[in-house]
Order: structure tokens, then C-alpha cells, then sequence
């Protein structure tokens, strides 16, 4: 509603979505906001797609090249692709449909580490940005602005852009204005200074963000939820996962390698890290902290069990269920949870300071601990490499999960060699799966070989890898990491041509 547009230059820019949409042109390039369906624009994409459907029914082109902070919503990546309206998109999507267009080679697709969108943006190798589309909850008396249930790359796309178009949402729950920290601190080299950070409660910067109001061309009042995707229940699997890593961390505990309330936890996206979650909640660690990209169900309920202190996060990643729930309670979370733009919530700098202990899913690890986190059989992509790589390789330690079968066990998901490496050996230090944990800390590449066949595969597939194996041992060019090159990548191929990895 126009009450949370409280400044009367803002006010004057109120506007409908179609006339805003008006003002995205074809070919521009637009920043928008919205991180794992929070805090994306909801009405002016759709305002957008349908320009784009009236310009094409024309037989006019009309498309636009769409940055945001990770993967949005359907009525933002949904709206746009079913319109054809993308014809470039970065750094993150998880929607079936650009998915779909990304592996028909008519979208392009830069899959990139979310810490790094931002610096690069800046370093200016990605061109100019027009537009910045950003929704945010509040526009205060004083003209600052508060932000939304996500910040990913909103303040850089607000500092960047030619000009702003801003929806202002009033389902977002007041209460967040206070829930955020916005750094201004970052700089390009040769000027860059340590970031203040030690401890993931600390705030280093402001609860708003600041703009120039020159800049602002449209502001657009919306009262639409967040559209995030509800969670699966833990099936075994996950139960099984969760309960190799528990045991994990309680071994690690035991043996003084880390304290009895762990380190700042970074959990991951996706089904299985929130089955961890819930599996944390009968752990007996505790204070424990978060210092994460997102925050999902799990977390907030570790937050209202106490087991977890605080949670630092870029987003918001909630069932409908939890979102409601959350909205219905944000006073009592909004001192323990702080969002942050996405490259303070995910840098390196501050991963590796902290500690974290990463724990994100993968599509598949190989015999020696390469993990594949984006890509099916080599070509398909799934999402992106997210955070994960932001995390993994600065992480205390970096861990991968996934269940040890998929598609119904046609595909295993150890095989002799990934078909896409995301994650390099030396980035991965513990792999689990349902059948078990493999500890990778300081083993060679054959001792780690050893591990991942003794606890993480199948036991259907477990003689063929082990055949593998003792032949690539046997008759590998070298033996530092045994590989038959003819042969390496021949599972994913018999799944291709015959729809099974299974050999005979
Ligand atoms: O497909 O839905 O069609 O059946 O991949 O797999 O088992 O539901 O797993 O939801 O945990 O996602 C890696 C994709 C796992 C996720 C990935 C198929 C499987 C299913 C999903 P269907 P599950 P999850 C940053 C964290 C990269 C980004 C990241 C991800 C679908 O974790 O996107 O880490 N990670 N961000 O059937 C073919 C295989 C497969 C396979 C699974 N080997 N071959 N298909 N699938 N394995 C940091 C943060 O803090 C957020």
C-alpha cells in the first residue's frame, strides 16, 4: 500500500506495473532483485512478459538480458521465459522453464560464484547495467529504503544502474526493517581493506540502502508472497545422510577438532541440507551459529529451539508454511537473524576467518573426491554452482551429500570419474551418502579411492566400481590417480544410450 512509501518524491513516482514495464526496453539489461524465491519483483516481470507476447504476436523481438541474486520465482524467471523474453541470464536459476531453454541452447547461461557477482559487476566485464528492478519493503520518511526478505546483488544493482524502478511490497513483514546489514565497506584493488567481520552476529553496516533518488523512475506497490517451493519430508535417505554426518560431527567433537557447539554452519540448498537440519534439532550441540547464504525451514527451526543462537544469511529460503509462520512472529527472530548482500554472506575472506563447516548437496563424486554439483551427464545443467564453490574451498571443513542412487537407481551417483567438476578434490573433504561418510581429510588420491568405495557407493554398483578400479590400478598411464580414460566417463555414456548406469 502507498503507506509504506512514506516520501512524498518517491510517492510521486507511483505508477502502475504495465506503465513501469514500459519503461524495460527491448535488449535491456536489468538487475534484478530476489534470491531463492524471496524478495523478487512480482509484478512488473509479469507486466514485462506481457509486452514481450504483444511485441512478438507483432512479429516484433523483444528480449532482455536478466541478472539477479540467485534463482527468483515463477512470476519473474517463470513469467519472462514462457514470454521467450531472456535472452541472457546470470548467475543462478532453478526454474524448470529457463532450465528447459538453457539445455535447448536458446537461453546463455553464465553460472557463476554468487560472492563474486557483485566485485565482477563493478570490475565491469559484465557492461553496463540500464535497469535495476528491485523490490523492498519499505520506503522510510527520510528516503532511505529498507530491503526485502532477500539483499543478494540489490545494492550493487541500486549503485550501477542507469535507472531504478523500485516495487515496494507491503506482504513483506515491517519487522524486517533492523534485520539487515548492508556493507559499504567493499572497494575494487588497489583499495580494498580487510572486512570487519569476526563473528557472524557482528554488524558492519547499515539497515538500508542508500539511493539516488535522481535515478528512480517508477515505483510500483505490490502485496504478493514470496513463492518459495516447499520442501520434501526427509525420506531415508536424507534421515540416513543427516545421521553419518551427525556422528561425524560428534566424532570431531570428541576428538577436540571442534568445540561442543560446532562452528558457524553453512548449509546448502536443496532437499537433502534441510533434511540435516531437522536432523541437527536432536544433536547435542549447541549454542550453535549459521553463517550461510540462505535460511531455510530447518534453520528457522533450530532458531525457535534455541539450538541455534543467530543466523547470518543473504535470504530467506522458506516453505509457504514457514514464510507465514515466520511473518507471524518476525519480532521475536529479527535480533537473531541478519541478511546480508551476497558477497559479504558468501566471502571467502570471512568463510575461511569464520570456520564454516559447509555442508552443500552435489549430483554426483568420483573415486577421488571431485565433485560434480551443476551438470547431468556433462551437458545438462541442473542449477548452478550457487555458493558451493564460495563455501567449499575456504570452508573448515567442506562437505558433499547426496543419496547414493537416483532416478530410481539407474544412476549411481559415485562414479569412476564426474562428468563436470565443480568442486576439485582439494576443495572436498568429506563425502556422504546414505551408505555412509567418507573422511578424505590428508589421504592421497588412492587411499581416498579406498574410502569412497568402503562407504559411500551403492552396494548395486559397488563391484563394478571396485572392478574399475583394481583394472585402472593395474593398467592407468599413472598411478597417482588411476584413470582408464576409455572408460572413465562410459557410465554416464551406457546411461545416455540405454538409460542405466548398470554394466551387463
Ligand atoms: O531430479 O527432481 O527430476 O527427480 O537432481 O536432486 O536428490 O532432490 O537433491 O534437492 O538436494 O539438490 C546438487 C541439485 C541437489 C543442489 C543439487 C537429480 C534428482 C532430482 C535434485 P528430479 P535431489 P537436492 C550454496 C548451495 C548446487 C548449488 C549449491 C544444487 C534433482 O544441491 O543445486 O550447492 N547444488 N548451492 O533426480 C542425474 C545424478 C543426479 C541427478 C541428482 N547424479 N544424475 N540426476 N539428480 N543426482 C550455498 C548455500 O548456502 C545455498
Amino acid at each position: 500500500s502507498p503507506a509504506r512509501i512514506a516520501h512524498p518524491d518517491y510517492r510521486a513516482k507511483l505508477m502502475s506495473a504495465d506503465d513501469a514495464a514500459s519503461l524495460i526496453g527491448p535488449g535491456a539489461v536489468v538487475g534484478m532483485s530476489g534470491f531463492t524465491g524471496a524478495g523478487y519483483p512480482k509484478a512488473v516481470p509479469q507486466a514485462l512478459a506481457r509486452r514481450m507476447e504483444a511485441a512478438h504476436a507483432a512479429g516484433n523481438p523483444y528480449a532482455i538480458k536478466v541478472w539477479t541474486g540467485a534463482s527468483t520465482g515463477p512470476e519473474l524467471d517463470g513469467a519472462l521465459a514462457r514470454a521467450k523474453g531472456i535472452d541472457f541470464r546470470l548467475p543462478y536459476n532453478s526454474d524448470p522453464l529457463v532450465r528447459e531453454q538453457i539445455n535447448a541452447g536458446t537461453v546463455q547461461y553464465f553460472d557463476m560464484h554468487l560472492s563474486q557477482v557483485a566485485p565482477v559487476a563493478w570490475q565491469g566485464f559484465l557492461g553496463p547495467l540500464d535497469v535495476a528492478l528491485v523490490e523492498v519493503s519499505a520506503i522510510l520518511p527520510d528516503g532511505s529504503v529498507v530491503p526485502s526478505s532477500s539483499v543478494g546483488n540489490n545494492k550493487t544493482w541500486l549503485d550501477r544502474a542507469g535507472k531504478i524502478i523500485l516495487e515496494v511490497n507491503s506482504w513483506q513483514h515491517e519487522a524486517l526493517h533492523g534485520m539487515h546489514d548492508i556493507y559499504y565497506g567493499t572497494a575494487l584493488p588497489p583499495h580494498r581493506r580487510p572486512i570487519p567481520l569476526v563473528h557472524p552476529n557482528d554488524r558492519i553496516g547499515q539497515p538500508t540502502f542508500r539511493i539516488d533518488p535522481a535515478k528512480v523512475v517508477a515505483v510500483v506497490a505490490t502485496d504478493t508472497p514470496d513463492r518459495n517451493a516447499p520442501f520434501k519430508a526427509p525420506d531415508d535417505a536424507a534421515r540416513a545422510i543427516a545421521g553419518h554426518l551427525l556422528q561425524f560431527f560428534g566424532h570431531e567433537v570428541k576428538m577436540g577438532r571442534l568445540p561442543a557447539s560446532l562452528l558457524p554452519i553453512q548449509s546448502g540448498v536443496g532437499n537433502i541440507a534441510n533434511a540435516v537440519l531437522n536432523g541437527l534439532m536432536d544433536s547435542p550441540f549447541e549454542p550453535m551459529t549459521a553463517y550461510t547464504e540462505v535460511l531455510q525451514d530447518g534453520m528457522l527451526d533450530l532458531l525457535a529451539a534455541g539450538k541455534l543462537a543467530m543466523a547470518s544469511a543473504t535470504a530467506f529460503s522458506l516453505s509457504p508454511d514457514a514464510a507465514e509462520a515466520l511473518n507471524g512472529e518476525m519480532h521475536r527472530y529479527r535480533d537473531r537473524i541478519v541478511l546480508r548482500p551476497q558477497e559479504i554472506s558468501n566471502h571467502p575472506e570471512l568463510v575461511r576467518r569464520l570456520g564454516c563447516l559447509a555442508m552443500n548437496g552435489m549430483i554426483e563424486a568420483d573415486l577421488y573426491g571431485n565433485v560434480n554439483s551443476t551438470h547431468l551427464m556433462g551437458s545438462r545443467i541442473q542449477n548452478g554452482i550457487g555458493g558451493s564453490g564460495d563455501f567449499a574451498r575456504n570452508a573448515y571443513i567442506s562437505i558433499f551429500m547426496a543419496p547414493s542412487l537416483a532416478k530410481g537407481g539407474a544412476i549411481s551417483t559415485i562414479v569412476p570419474q564426474v562428468s563436470h567438476v565443480d568442486h576439485i578434490d582439494q576443495d572436498v573433504q568429506v563425502i556422504v551418502t546414505d551408505q555412509g561418510l567418507a573422511d578424505l581429510r590428508g589421504l592421497s588420491p588412492k587411499q581416498r579411492a579406498e574410502q569412497v568405495i568402503a562407504n559411500c557407493v551403492h552396494p548395486t554398483y559397488r563391484d563394478q566400481l571396485s572392478d574399475y578400479y583394481a583394472r585402472a590400478l593395474r593398467d592407468s598411464y599413472g598411478k597417482h590417480s588411476p584413470s582408464l580414460l576409455d572408460e572413465a566417463l562410459s557410465w554416464h555414456q551406457r546411461f545416455v544410450q540405454t538409460g542405466t548406469m548398470r554394466a551387463g
